[in-house]
């Protein structure tokens, strides 16, 4: 290492004396001002990264469903997958080194993991579409060239086609060209293949809207429109020329307001959807002929996705074991129709695709999705591999063939690096296409539990612990016998507390049989928190 190019860069960068930062669900998130010396040092991190793995590294620069004044950085692993968490842990060291500190923790991370200084790093980089974001990648590419390592930056990207891109690259093409065109052109190509299948698709049900939330998707929905051959209309709306990013539209907002986002003209009956900020998550709604909303989240999603999927392979007659991995924001009666209706294994992960990822790859099929629209599906190899045998069978019956055809082009279609807000629409659209279904049809499949999310601000987050996929609070004391006793009040009735790992608060989650019920128990707990956490800026209203 050249000490002295790194001391001189840093100098550039320096850490605000004192400030302590965390790794947190999806890397470092807060205000953009408080991250450029997070982000040169994420540069130096992904390119000690590089160096251990031998493979390419990248940096996302992004806040995703955050407010625009906020920013943030994630690192991407070899094959597309979020870093080990021992790599976070070394993430958060580095990143809360003071500035005199900052050489003896790099020497520290490079001793403990023994690499190799003169092996040689790539990095690759996107940026979202921040105001903030291009100072702050810039600051990313000087960590990089600090440590003597190569950057490929791809400016404007999602997050999952950052993640596409290095899998692409460090599996030497196999999963896909490392362009942003590769990625088009791949994920296209199958849809189009797919909806051959579909009979009598009119004008109508080709048509989608589509609210960018002011971000990347938005833009990158453009881009993609001349691929889809005109197979998929899409409106698109909150394309960034007026509204702020993820104020009052994009998929964190329609999911959490359960409300359609302003800045979308929706008729009634027609399906729509919206992205978040970074376009990695997809939540589907519409309005019926009464005005009522109707949300169609990451569980109807998972649904949709894993009924398509097990049809399949019974048509194909192949055997495989195909699982549905959620958080405890699932639905109770998405859990329940998955568990008693399909017949398929459920599990509960720790919010953070991480870990959904983590849980998903135990499977042969994993289709793995958070209420609030993040997830995809994973393919083990071995289930790709009799798949495409099916499907090059030359003396396999008819329906068994096209049945694994399908199932080919559905793995085509599918981003396997992380949710992708893009990825999943195609594939959604191809299925309801196929499967000649409306979105009430969709949304029919099973009913949602009225349920509320709400947050509430405390001292320090950090005072609440919990257990058991955080459907369980161990701490601070006497919380999780609060919450127990309140939710005894009503009728299937659950809520649990998690500390927020992208946002300074305590998120709250609450279900029943009413919506009157959920919005009580939540607000109650609430309180409960207030009082027993540590609240600060006022007890919270009831709703
Ligand atoms: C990120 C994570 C998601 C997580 C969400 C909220 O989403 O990638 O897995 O569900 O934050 O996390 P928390 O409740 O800990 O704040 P995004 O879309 O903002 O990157």
């Amino acid at each position: 290492m050249n000490c002295d190019d790194v001391s001189k860069q840093s100098g550039l960068h320096p850490k605000p004396p004192g400030l302590v930062l965390q790794y947190g669900t999806a890397g470092f998130r807060t205000n953009a001002k408080l991250l450029d010396h997070i982000m040169f040092r994420m540069g130096l991190l992904a390119t000690l990264r590089s160096k251990k793995t031998k493979a390419t590294i990248g940096v996302m620069v992004t806040a995703s469903h955050n407010p625009e004044e906020d920013n943030g950085v994630k690192l991407v692993d070899p094959m597309g997958e979020m870093v080990t968490p021992t790599w976070e842990g070394y993430a958060t060291q580095l990143a809360n080194a003071e500035q005199e500190d900052l050489l003896a923790a790099l020497k520290d991370i490079i001793e403990e993991e023994a690499i190799n200084m003169s092996q040689e790093a790539d990095v690759f980089v996107g940026k979202d579409t921040r105001s903030s974001s291009a100072s702050l990648s810039k600051a990313v590419l000087d960590g990089v060239s600090a440590l003597g390592g190569r950057n490929k930056d791809y400016g404007l990207v999602t997050t999952p086609q950052l993640h596409y891109m290095v899998c692409c690259q460090n599996t030497q093409g196999k999963y896909g060209e490392a362009t942003v065109e590769g990625y088009y052109k791949k994920l296209c190509q199958a849809f189009i293949q797919l909806t051959k299948n579909a009979s009598n698709c009119t004008d109508d049900q080709k048509h989608l809207s589509v609210d960018g939330a002011n971000g990347i998707g938005a833009l990158k929905v453009r881009e993609m429109e001349s691929y889809l051959k005109k197979e998929l209309h899409i409106s698109l709306f909150n394309d960034g020329s007026a509204g702020k990013l993820n104020h009052q539209c994009g998929a964190d907002f329609v999911k959490v307001q359960q409300n359609p986002p302003t800045g979308m003209k929706i008729n009634s009956g027609e399906r729509c959807c919206s992205f978040d900020g970074d376009a990695d998550r997809i939540v589907y709604y519409y309005t019926d002929s009464e005005g009522q909303f109707h949300l169609l989240d990451g569980d109807k999603v998972a649904t949709l996705i894993s009924t398509f999927l097990k049809e399949l392979l019974t048509q194909a007659g192949i055997d495989l074991e195909i699982a549905v991995v959620q958080t405890a924001y699932a639905n109770g009666s998405s859990t329940n129709y998955l568990e008693d209706t399909m017949k398929v294994i459920v599990r509960c992960a720790k919010t953070g695709v991480k870990h959904l990822h983590h849980a998903a790859q135990e499977f042969d099929i994993g289709v793995y999705f958070e209420a609030n629209g993040h997830g995809t599906v994973l393919f083990s190899k071995a289930a790709e591999e009799k798949i495409r045998q099916l499907a090059e069978d030359s003396i396999a019956d008819d329906e068994r063939k096209r049945a694994a055809l399908l199932l080919q082009d559905t793995i085509n279609v599918i981003n396997q690096t992380v949710g992708d807000a893009i990825s999943d629409m195609l594939l959604i659209e191809a299925i309801l296409a196929i499967r000649g279904m409306t979105i009430q049809q969709w949304d029919a499949i099973y009913k949602d539990l009225p349920n509320r999310q709400l947050k509430v601000k405390v001292s320090d987050r950090r005072a609440i612990d919990t257990t058991d996929a955080e459907r369980r609070a161990v701490s601070p004391t006497g919380l999780q016998e609060a919450i127990d006793t309140l939710v005894k009040k009503y009728s299937q009735a659950r809520s649990f507390v998690r500390p927020s790992g992208t946002e300074d608060v305590v998120r709250v989650y609450a279900e029943a049989d009413t919506q009157e019920s959920a919005d009580a128990l939540a607000h109650e707990v609430s309180l409960a928190v207030y009082r027993l956490a540590g609240g600060v800026g006022g007890e919270p209203k009831p709703l």
